[in-house]
């Protein structure tokens, strides 16, 4: 027997318990273990039926995702899945934790299902681009049916487990802390009653109810058109559960294989899969191991109570961390609090938090209108506008008022946090928590190492991000850190190339068709034209726009018109501006360009800047560039993020695309050396820094 499985008999009831941390994932060894723990069980005479059971923290979270792309062996999941189900010994799942995609349909293999009640199911698997593949997608319908079906799987959102027992995934909830002993009295007394061995697979009356029913399938894919754009799981999925309801079980079985296959090759799964993983690495610091001490941070201050204060704000208060929200003026305080109520009643309202949710948090904030209401913080993130002089100001005042070893954060986007650190007489305890706008929303969490910065500051602002829900990428300190100065060359080329001959529509829509929300000129109309790069001194588009009252969407339009519904047509007053400033600039004219240049020229130069953040150090791995961009900027995820994508291009054809950039734009475009070796020794950029 394998030493993952462990198997005991009590009663005629066989035990088949599978302990491999860290989360029961179906790997061979433990494939392996349930095939050889179960055939001991169902040979012995003394046992009338049996209890599949997880050890550690969890039931089963799923296949084994390192095993994907690698040789098959045997015993393959649906072997085990088939053993199970064909057994003439009723088995039963008992399942604590989370049983996630293989593990759900594991269990779904099992005549009955019972679960703790803090256990959650669900199939995530188009998460990681691929689909429910052992038969997830032909027996979740016949349980919960089609329409809840459709959006379990495709959107992977996991069901706790009393909604699970309502809709018939489960047979049965135990009491809390005795999953053990209440699923062996269920077992027992299925063999008493002499229950049947219920197959799921023998369910027909759920998907028989849509058999010839085309349009809930037309009407689905449709509200979903958006939320799916770019991804080829979600598609696949909904075919699979057209199977289910159109063809018999085995038929449909099949056409599932057919499909998980298609996505389990597909570069967009690849991407997924590598982002998975990606992000569960950036809290992983090579001089910051994992057991070094972190400061216990049971309460914050947060300076500035505008957009971004605000948002940081909540973070805590969402996490039951109380609060101090400190302005200079009362009317910027009570703004700053309402705006928050605000969010909170919205969610209410939605449903998603309750009313009394939305007082607890409120209960948690204390205004305040001076620094010294800080005193007692274990953690102060200063989240006041862009200025050094005023930045090291509140530093210094922090340096006499915040209490030994409290954590001194600057929530900047740009400056130095060293230079910062040196209005302090503790620039030990002085990091960056740079957060994204919306603060509440957004999930990556900068967290920025000055030279002085203590290793148990940089372990207790990574441990921080993930109380929070955000995923921290750890920073050296430059200009804009890793997310914003990566970013920024797709802004400066669209600028540059808007003047050069293509539109702000077809730049925008480049950018879109490659996935991203919106295009750059369609955000900086958004956003408002006066706020973005308001600090710039020359001449820019952006500028002539605004003195022409062209704001954006909020006013007179901006590189397009709107109408009273803000839907956009383009301007021929922004073209205009836009052909005098380049006239004015003698700028010359480059014609009609394909949407894979426009990509090339707006994106190579992110690749290039990726590659010089790494070979400056300035993040650790190249899969922590990818998590900035992926949750910083929504880079598409099933892209990989700039540096996966840039090795699914190639970089060779990046360095020469890049060459010929430079030698027609001069030397912005010139392609680090970091990316000139990797190409030459045919390396990958997101493997820069992996272990
Ligand atoms: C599937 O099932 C396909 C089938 O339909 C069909 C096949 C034919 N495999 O997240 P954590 C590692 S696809 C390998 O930090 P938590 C993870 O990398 C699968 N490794 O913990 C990490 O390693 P490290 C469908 C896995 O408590 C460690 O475990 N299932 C897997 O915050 C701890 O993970 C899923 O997509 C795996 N399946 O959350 C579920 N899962 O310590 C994926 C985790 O070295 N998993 N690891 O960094 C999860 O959602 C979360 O891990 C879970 C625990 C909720 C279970």
């Amino acid at each position: 027997m394998t030493n993952v499985a462990t198997v005991t008999v009590e009663n005629g009831i066989g035990i088949l318990s599978i302990d491999s941390p860290p989360v029961n994932a179906l790997g061979i060894a433990v494939r392996r273990g349930i095939d050889e723990g179960f055939k001991q069980l169902a040979a012995d005479n003394a046992v009338k039926a049996i209890v599949l059971i997880c050890g550690g923290r969890t039931f089963f979270a799923g296949a084994d995702i390192t095993e994907f792309g690698k040789p098959p062996q045997s015993p393959g999941l649906h072997d085990v899945c088939k053993l199970i189900e064909d057994s003439a010994k009723p088995v039963v799942a008992a399942i604590h934790g989370t049983a996630l995609g293989g593990g759900l349909e594991l269990a779904l293999n099992c005549h009955y299902r019972v679960a703790a009640p803090s256990a959650k199911v669900g199939l995530p698997e188009v998460a990681l681009g691929l689909l429910p593949g052992a038969g997830g997608t032909q027996r979740l319908p016949r349980l919960v049916g089609v329409e809840r079906a459709l959006d379990l799987i495709t959107s992977g959102r996991q069901m706790n487990a009393k909604d699970a027992l309502e809709t018939g995934v489960l047979d049965a909830l135990t009491e809390e802390g005795q999953l053990r002993r209440d699923a062996i009295a269920f077992t027992q007394q299925v063999v008493v009653d002499n229950k049947p061995l219920k197959r799921v697979r023998d369910r027909d009356e759920k998907v028989a109810a849509y058999r010839g029913n085309t349009q809930v399938f037309a009407d689905f894919r449709k509200s979903n058109a958006r939320a799916f754009r770019g991804y080829k799981a979600p598609e696949n999925i909904i075919k699979c559960i057209e199977a289910a309801v159109e063809l018999p079980f085995d038929a449909g079985m099949k056409r599932e294989r057919e499909l998980f296959l298609e996505l389990v090759t597909s570069t967009e799964s690849a991407a997924q899969r590598y982002a998975f993983f990606a992000e569960r690495e950036t809290a992983k610091i090579p001089d910051v191991p994992a057991d070094t001490p972190t400061l216990p941070i049971k309460s914050v201050g947060v300076i500035g109570a505008g957009t971004m204060g605000g948002g940081i704000a909540m973070n805590f208060l969402n996490a039951g961390i109380p609060v101090t929200l400190v302005e200079v003026r009362q009317e910027a305080l009570d703004r700053g609090l309402s705006v928050i109520r605000r969010n909170y009643e919205s969610t209410a309202k939605k449903g998603r938090i309750t009313q009394a949710d939305v007082e607890k948090r409120m209960g948690l904030l204390t205004p305040a209108l001076d620094l010294a209401a800080l005193k007692d913080a274990d953690l102060i993130i200063e989240a006041v506008f862009e200025s050094m002089p005023i930045k090291k100001e509140i530093f210094a005042k922090l340096d006499g008022i915040a209490k030994p070893g409290a954590l001194l954060a600057s929530n900047t986007s740009y400056l130095n946090i060293d230079e910062i650190a040196s209005a302090t007489t503790r620039p030990e305890h002085v990091l960056g928590l740079h957060f994204f706008s919306p603060a509440n929303v957004m999930r990556l969490l900068e967290v920025v190492r000055g030279e002085k910065t203590d290793r148990s500051v940089i372990a207790t602002g990574m441990k921080l991000a993930k109380t929070i829900g955000k995923v921290p990428v750890l920073s050296r300190v430059c200009h804009g850190f890793i997310a914003n100065r990566l970013m920024n060359p797709r802004g400066r080329e669209a600028n540059a190339l808007v003047l050069r001959g293509p539109t702000p529509q077809q730049i925008d829509t480049a950018i879109y068709n490659y996935g991203f929300a919106m295009g750059p000129f369609q955000m900086g109309d958004l956003v408002g034209l006066d706020v973005i790069g308001r600090d710039s001194t020359e001449r820019t588009v952006r500028g002539d726009l605004v003195a022409l009252g062209r704001l954006g969407q909020k006013q007179g339009g901006g590189f397009y018109d709107y109408d009273e519904n803000r839907n956009a047509t383009p301007s021929p007053v922004a073209a205009q501006v836009i052909a005098d400033f380049a006239r004015d600039h003698q700028i010359q004219q480059i014609g009609v360009l394909s949407e894979e240049e426009i990509v090339a020229r707006l994106l190579y130069p992110v690749v290039n800047e990726g590659a010089k953040i790494l070979e400056e150090g300035i993040a650790l791995r190249g899969s922590d560039v990818d998590v900035a961009a992926m949750m910083g900027y929504n880079w598409p995820v099933y892209t990989g993020g700039p540096m996966f994508w840039a090795d699914t291009v190639g970089l060779d054809k990046i360095v020469a695309k890049l060459r010929a950039f430079e030698a027609e734009g001069g030397e912005a475009f010139a392609p680090a050396p970091l990316l000139v070796k990797l190409a030459a020794e045919g390396k990958r950029l997101s493997q820069v820094g992996a272990k």
